[in-house]
């Protein structure tokens, strides 16, 4: 390309970018800070992150502390400790976190520790990567003093064997199975924050689709799929088939949406039509994706493929969750 030719384009394009910029103003800044997460039942980890925002601490640390409460609790079955394994029932991590300054730190496929989040955080901290994958994760985890631990619980084992005896791998299967599924199984967290400063993070925590292959990732610890934060704009991230969220770069997707000047709500709707257009309608009707977004001026807003995704919000007015609208009913 002459160079007369790449100053056109970038002379057509500049204004557009601008323009949503300007748009994403001061106003409402007395609402925040404000916390959202993926799944109702994940509430608990909101309280833990609002526990650091009101006390005027960072949209990171708030993130960072959420995540680690389904990390820890063995209850919840597909993040952290008690996380269902893969078919050879070994239980291997994912996560990743992103700040407001564009830093970004992830860990996949890692076994044997229970704060994958903390781990994907030293990488972002403390090397020049942004990745880590297997056992060079749990290695880096492990020179940094985290503890290795069996992270299969009897509970997680127990479903395992009962699923060897048909062994079948199918995430995209009928609607209800879906959604019994991926709503009692399956609540990856992800969850972004504004604090006072009006600085945005997130992080996003999982164990993956249960029973996937040795060795799969799917989007959560993706930096533009499972998550992305721009602080100019605002942040989103995802739940559900990992496949076809990094098929679309869901959450990236999302916030350039926003940054075209759609609102969060519209943003992760168009994320989904995405997919549709793509792949199309009897293919998407068979996938749950649930996104969440939040944007600059404090205003939130989530969208599902299948009905049943929830979003929780902690801010000033108290705690709340919102049903997701969804494409198909
Ligand atoms: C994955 N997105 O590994 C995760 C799974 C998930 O609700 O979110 N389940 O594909």
């Amino acid at each position: 390309m002459n160079r007369r030719k790449f100053v056109k384009i970038i002379g057509a394009v500049t204004p557009a970018l601008v323009m949503p910029l300007t748009s994403f103003g001061e106003g409402g800044s007395s609402n925040f800070p404000i916390v959202i997460t993926t799944w109702d039942q994940n509430k608990k980890a909101n309280q833990a992150a609002w526990k650091v925002l009101k006390s005027n601490g960072s949209a990171l640390d708030a993130v960072h502390q959420g995540v680690m409460v389904p990390e820890a609790d063995p209850k919840d079955q597909s993040v952290g400790f008690g996380g269902l394994p893969d078919r050879d029932g070994i239980v291997t991590l994912d996560a990743c976190i992103m700040d407001h300054a564009g830093n970004i730190g992830a860990v996949m496929g890692m076994e044997n520790i229970i704060h994958a989040s903390s781990v994907a955080r030293l990488v972002m901290e403390k090397t020049p990567h942004v990745q880590l994958v297997g056992d060079g994760a749990l290695q880096f985890a492990l020179e940094n003093g985290f503890k290795k631990e069996n992270l299969l619980t009897e509970n997680s084992k127990k479903a395992w064997k009962k699923w060897l005896e048909t062994a079948k791998y199918n995430p995209m299967t009928t609607i209800e199975e879906l959604e019994k599924r991926i709503h009692k199984n399956h609540d990856t967290i992800g969850m972004i924050a504004i604090d006072q400063q009006q600085n945005l993070s997130g992080a996003c925590s999982t164990s993956g689709m249960a029973y996937k292959l040795h060795g799969r990732v799917g989007d959560s610890p993706i930096i533009g799929a499972g998550l992305y934060v721009d602080n100019e704009i605002g942040a989103a991230s995802a739940t559900g088939v990992g496949e076809e969220v990094v098929r679309i770069c869901g959450s990236h997707t999302i916030v350039e949406a926003m940054r075209y000047g759609k609102s969060p709500e519209e943003a992760c709707k168009l994320a989904l039509m995405r997919l549709v257009s793509m792949k199309g309608e009897s293919y998407a009707k068979n996938v749950q994706i649930g996104f969440i977004a939040l944007n600059k001026k404090g205003e939130y807003g989530c969208y599902s493929l299948l009905p049943n995704f929830t979003m929780a919000i902690v801010d000033t007015n108290g705690e709340k969750v919102i049903h997701a609208p969804s494409l198909f009913s």
